[in-house]
């Protein structure tokens, strides 16, 4: 039967339950016939696959809104705006927390999809204009383009990739306005900041105050109309994004800065003063002193003084803390002068340091806006989370930063399993079902290799970074190998001789969507993430009410100092357990974003690319685990309460004496489709979707009748 009025032997099937053998062949096949004719979405039962289009699709608009407001997923083709109406009506019929998990690798669209259903959940709601509601939309909204400004920057694997995760929570009042919401920011890519590989950017912010801002604000920051000529913006050379207009993203951040009330005028003027300062930084040089006082000087002097213009800190106060360090030794302080190379590090620690506290500022000012106060009338919310994080990702070179991002995509994957494959089969056994069992890679073993305590790497690494003495990056290296030498997803130069891909720094793990290969120099520093006390204070003693307010811990003294702070990895790895733990409280709705080429292209379909995905995914074991047992089920009550009109023995009222499993068989018998469904405890299981759909069809034959029945009655009454 067509579906919807589409041929599959034209644009395929539109789940991929329903294809007659399932194999990666055909499955890749029925994606590829559905992306060459702009239909990017396909489903495996609720779990919704979409192709990025790469070109804009006129599939976003109202008369499509109007379309799938309020149906059920099957009653309409597949789409994200069906995956959107699902989570939003279980919350408000139902009262259930959901949340919309978006998943795939960098550049697969999983940051679209996510507006996409911000947008259609703005459209929905708040069919009476309520001015307070009007109002969370817009920060709801409106914040996406300060966040992207912020948070994302061009890599070699998209042109406007998330360098943070974001987990966005919606809060419902019962009619189902939105009353507020909250973002949680994970760990941003601050290294970005000073540096970047080939052909990449720093954050998009920073081309956009050079591009976008007038003379006049430029001439007062000291800076000029050319990118090219700032160290920490040129290092990619690639400051011109073709997608991607800076201007006229700038006027937009302005604007929506301008509409969110939290973001005052000296504050915004503050956080591009702070950037205009950090662009100075990067332009800031050192060299090994003339005289024989061993220090190092200066010697971008126009740098060093429009920087500290732009921090509101005087020119001497900032070389000094660049160029020198107050330690203790021994119960005494003294001041230490840096080499050239610790000056280096120091200047660039500051600014990582300083953005990362500015963006953590900006996330806090939204989410101020449209915090839900607890102990409002509405503190019984309802919430929808919509995930999106940055995705899987290989680069030339792998950092901390990459381990971190790609272990967040192990235990996405993981939940993924749980969640969907897992679960599934456990469902099956409780209703006493029986089924097929469905072998699939269980990538647990992976997330246990970076996160186990004692032998897992992010254990390792903090031991090594807690060590006294010269413990180097190398000697982490040499601890991982003693540790892991016998994982079967761990591998080194040292322990694989043989393998001349691998540097003597390097070490391998083969994720779920295959081997990275990371170095390893770095890694200690990035997981301390220590900031010497004398840069806290130099910004905590800065003029400007804004920064002084983002560096509160620089009005400690020495003695005060906790030597120890928690690591990078040590957060990262408990914010994430948090985030999952949160998820799995939810009614999950998966989106799986699958990248159809490197190059951005919107007609091409690179089948082994695309193959490789669905591959990691899981979704083939998705389509079997969903094949194997039933495409659908419902519980007796909802089952008999939908279909009871389309049986003249359960009309108007079904033999309530006779059991909620009697009922619905009875049904099913009626219109023969008995055979395609089994009885399990609380629940009755439909196997094919053709089923529902045919059910649906005899559901939607009867209403009119049905309609004018009841009016008859109505009439009768009066
Ligand atoms: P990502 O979020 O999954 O990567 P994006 O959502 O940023 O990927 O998508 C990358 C680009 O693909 C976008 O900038 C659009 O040009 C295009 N695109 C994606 N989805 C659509 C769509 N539905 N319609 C039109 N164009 C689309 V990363 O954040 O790098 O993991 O860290
Ligand atoms: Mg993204």
């Amino acid at each position: 039967m067509a579906l919807h009025g589409h041929d599959p032997k034209i644009y395929g099937v539109e789940d991929l339950v329903l294809l007659s053998t399932i194999d990666l062949n055909n499955v890749v096949d029925n994606l590829r016939i559905r992306f060459q004719k702009g239909r990017i979405y396909t489903y495996i039962g609720e779990v919704l696959i979409a192709v990025n289009p790469y070109r804009n699709l006129n599939i976003y608009e109202k008369d499509t809104v109007d379309k799938y407001k309020g149906r059920e997923i099957y009653e309409r083709s597949p789409h994200v705006f069906a995956i959107a109406d699902s989570a939003y009506r279980s919350m408000k019929r139902f009262g259930r927390d959901s949340c919309i998990v978006i998943s795939g690798e960098s550049g697969a669209g999983k940051t679209e999809t996510s507006k996409i259903i911000m947008r259609y959940l703005a459209a929905i709601t708040n069919v009476q204009q309520q001015g307070e509601i009007e109002r969370v939309k817009n920060v709801l909204l409106r914040s996406n383009c300060i966040l992207e400004a912020f948070g994302c920057a061009k890599t070699n694997r998209n042109d406007n990739s998330s360098r943070f995760g974001k987990y966005m929570h919606i809060n419902f009042d019962y009619e189902g306005d939105p009353i507020g919401g909250n973002i949680s920011n994970y760990l941003l890519e601050k290294s970005r900041v000073v540096r970047q590989q080939t052909g990449e950017r720093n954050f998009h912010v920073f081309y956009q105050l050079i591009n976008g801002a007038d003379d006049n604000l430029l001439r007062g920051f000291g800076l000029e109309k050319s990118a090219k000529k700032f160290y920490f913006l040129n290092q990619g050379n690639s400051e011109k994004v073709a997608s991607i207009n800076d201007s006229r993203d700038f006027a937009e951040v302005q604007s929506a800065l301008r509409s969110i009330s939290k973001f005052d005028r000296n504050d915004v003027e503050s956080m591009w003063s702070v950037i205009a300062g950090l662009i100075h930084l990067g332009n800031i040089k050192f060299r090994d002193s003339d005289n024989s006082s061993g220090a190092v000087s200066v010697s971008d002097k126009v740098a060093i003084q429009n920087a500290a213009k732009c921090l509101s800190v005087t020119p001497d106060e900032l070389v000094k803390s660049l160029t020198s360090q107050v330690v203790a030794a021994h119960g005494d302080i003294v001041k230490k002068q840096h080499d050239v190379n610790a000056a280096y590090y120091t200047r660039d620690a500051l600014a990582k340091a300083l953005y990362e506290r500015l963006f953590s500022w900006v996330v806090s000012q939204i989410n101020e806006s449209i915090n839900v106060q607890t102990s409002s009338k509405y503190s019984k919310s309802h919430v929808i989370g919509v995930l999106d994080i940055y995705g899987f990702e290989i680069f030339g070179s792998n950092s901390f930063e990459q381990l971190c991002i790609n272990y967040c995509n192990e235990k996405l994957q993981q939940l993924f399993i749980e969640l969907v494959l897992k679960q599934e089969q456990e469902e099956y056994e409780r209703e006493g079902i029986k089924w097929q069992k469905i072998e699939y890679f269980n990538n647990k073993v992976i997330c246990d290799l970076v996160e186990v305590p004692r032998t897992g790497i992010l254990s390792i690494l903090d031991e090594a970074c807690a060590s006294i003495g010269n413990v180097t990056d190398k000697v982490f290296l040499g601890e991982m190998d003693k540790k892991l030498k016998n994982h079967r997803h761990y591998t080194s130069r040292t322990l694989k001789q043989s393998d001349k891909s691998m540097g003597f720094e390097e070490f391998r793990i083969t994720h779920y969507a295959g081997d990275v290969t990371y170095s390893v120099l770095g890694f200690m520093d990035k997981n301390k993430d220590t900031l010497f006390q004398d840069l806290k204070r130099l910004l905590y003693n800065s003029k400007n009410r804004l920064i002084k307010s983002l560096f509160p811990d620089g009005s400690k003294s020495m003695s005060e100092v906790n030597r120890r702070p928690p690591t990078a990895g040590y957060l990262f790895k408990n914010s994430m357990s948090e985030l999952v733990k949160q998820l799995a409280q939810k009614e999950p709705h998966y989106i799986r974003c699958i990248k159809p080429n490197d190059e951005k292209n919107s007609s091409v379909f690179d089948k082994e690319r695309v193959e490789h995905q669905v591959l990691y995914l899981g979704l083939l074991e998705n389509v079997r685990v969903r094949r194997a047992g039933f495409a659908h089920r419902m519980p007796y009550d909802r089952f008999i309460n939908r279909y009871k009109l389309i049986c003249p023995t359960t009309w108007p009222n079904a033999r309530y004496r006779q059991a909620p499993n009697a009922t619905c068989t009875e049904i099913l018998r009626h219109v023969n489709l008995a055979n395609d469904c089994v009885e399990g405890k609380t629940k009755i299981f439909i196997r094919s979707p053709q089923t529902v759909f045919n059910l649906e069809e005899l559901r939607e034959q009867k209403l009119p009748e049905i309609v004018t029945f009841l009016q008859k009655m109505v009439r009768g009454v009066q």
